[in-house]
């Protein structure tokens, strides 16, 4: 039985998913990107300083990752280091940009796989709010429409959060949540001026001064996410843990791990090579590397490669990031994706929040990580290998949110403010620069290489385009359709268990296919 799963809903973009199913079992999946963006191709002959500014512009929910990654990139081109305010602006900008976008993707984009929006028709008390999602969910189900309203329906047919009580809080939390999300972009705003698409990030540093006043408004605002989360959304994420042990064992994506590590803990232009943890000590909080068979190496964006038989382009296959190439073909036979297979020395590998924490805790590089995450495998009686499932990348996001917010506030107490932020910036005439970061679904870089003062050549690879990517020329499957291909459906006709193993990924299509 064939079953398509898309429009897939509260992801951002157009993606489907194509599965087979025999048995109850799915036996064959394909991840679809449905468009064609072509920023590459947009930036080229553009003046080098477009860029960051640009690249924002293919996603609204990760801008300043892309902005980062191209200031990165561009700071190892020019040969340049921003000096300590500018590496921290950078941090806290980005930063602030990770809590919001968890708390979005645990409580709009997949809490309602798992709790249960028909129990709010039990509730009794007088929240304005929670009477409202009520009159509203209660009209929508009796008008029996095909395709009720977002963002709290449809409701796919399925197991759901039994105990009413721990729904009607976690819709509560859900509301809740938006104000919190709204805090943390406002702080990213302080120094970036704006969100999304930031204009402060540049290669350098950042345009805004950082006065005692941004200082402690960014730390309260920072103050009142960390609450959040330790008070509302890890005892929530327990509670849908607590009531779907299985998920601890569904979802497992069948290739390795990468991680480009977060937030630089001094200046640094190296991202042409990464610093790596287990030789010498991490220069970020989050290391980077790449986990093959539970053991860790150094990456080498030279290895990295984009396939694209199963694709919707005629460039050749098989291209080194330097290469990269972009002739879109949409009536290509066999090909079934927008989206390029990106493979690491020809493995495939996941990238994400799991990527992040199994790469930093294999290397033992961050103590609060390693800290969190034994607290949290012992609570749930899993070891780290069952991070590589949908409860997994659940539980590592939420580590992640309880480490960013730590570091941020730590942060805000080394910013120098009468010190400059910024560097002067000349653009040579030539020259070539990678730019490396974990945006929140993972391992992010862009390559920009200069002519004349001009881009030459730019290339993105992208977490999802690494996540959701199609077969490999040797016709191996991407890390989401491994994780689907062997899953148990209940109904092969809803298969909610699929949905979740895809949300739990977190997809975004604009940026998988920019
Ligand atoms: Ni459009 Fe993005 C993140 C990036 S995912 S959300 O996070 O880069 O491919």
């Amino acid at each position: 039985m064939k079953i398509e799963l898309g429009p897939l809903s509260r992801i951002e973009g157009h993606l489907n998913v194509k599965t087979t199913v025999t048995d109850n079992v799915v036996v064959d999946a394909q991840c679809v990107g449905e468009m064609f963006r072509g920023f590459e191709v947009i930036l080229r002959g553009r003046d080098p300083l477009d860029a960051q500014q640009i690249t924002q512009r293919i996603c609204g929910v990760c801008p300043y990752a892309h902005a980062i990654a191209s200031s990165y990139a561009q700071e190892n081109a020019y040969g340049i280091t921003p000096p300590a305010n500018g590496r921290i602006l950078h941090n806290l900008i980005q930063g602030a940009n990770h809590l919001y976008d968890y708390l979005l993707h645990f409580y709009q984009l997949s809490a309602l796989d798992f709790v249960d929006i028909t129990a709010i028709a039990n509730y009794k008390g007088s929240d304005a709010e929670l009477v409202q999602v009520k009159d509203w969910v209660k009209a929508e189900l009796a008008s029996k429409k095909a395709f009720p309203a977002a963002p709290f329906l449809p409701r796919l047919e399925g197991q759901y959060v039994k105990d009413d009580d721990l729904n009607i809080g976690a819709l509560k939390h859900y509301i809740e949540s938006m104000e919190i999300q709204k805090k943390a972009i406002r702080a990213s705003a302080i120094f970036g001026g704006k969100f999304p698409h930031a204009t402060g990030i540049f290669p350098g540093g950042c345009s805004q001064k950082p006065t005692i006043d941004h200082i402690s408004s960014y730390q309260a605002l920072i103050e009142q996410v960390r609450d959040f989360i330790h008070q509302k959304y890890i005892p929530d994420l327990l509670a849908v843990a607590q009531a779907f042990p299985d998920y601890w064992h569904i979802g497992q994506s069948r290739g390795g791990f990468m991680s480009f590590g977060l937030l630089p803990l001094t200046p640094t232009n190296d991202s042409g090579m990464l610093p790596f943890a287990s030789a010498g000590g991490s220069r970020r909080l989050f290391a980077s590397g790449l986990l093959l068979d539970g053991k860790v190496q150094p990456v080498d964006f030279g290895l990295i490669t984009e396939d694209v038989k199963y694709a919707r382009y005629s460039s050749a296959s098989g291209l080194k990031v330097k290469e990269g190439e972009l002739i879109p073909d949409p009536e290509k036979k066999e090909a079934y994706t927008w989206i390029k297979a990106p493979r690491y020395n020809g493995q495939m590998v996941e990238v994400g929040p799991a990527a992040r924490i199994l790469v930093d805790y294999r290397q033992g590089n961050n103590q609060q990580v390693t800290t969190l995450v034994n607290r949290f495998a012992g609570m749930a009686g899993i070891s780290a290998n069952e991070l590589n499932s949908v409860l997994g990348r659940h539980l590592c996001r939420a580590i992640c949110a309880v480490v960013i917010a730590d570091f941020l506030l730590e942060e805000t107490e080394r910013i120098d403010p009468g010190a400059p932020a910024a560097l002067e910036l000349e653009i040579p005439a030539t020259g070539e620069g990678f730019g490396a970061t974990e945006a929140s679904r993972g391992a992010l870089l862009h390559y920009i290489r200069l002519q004349n003062h001009k881009i030459e050549k730019y290339e993105c690879v992208v977490p999802t385009t690494w996540n959701c990517s199609p077969r490999d020329d040797q016709g191996n499957p991407g890390a989401m359709e491994s994780a689907l291909i062997g899953t148990k459906v209940a109904n092969p006709a809803v298969q909610i268990e699929s949905v979740r193993i895809v949300h739990s990924f977190d997809p975004c299509l604009a940026c998988a296919v920019h």
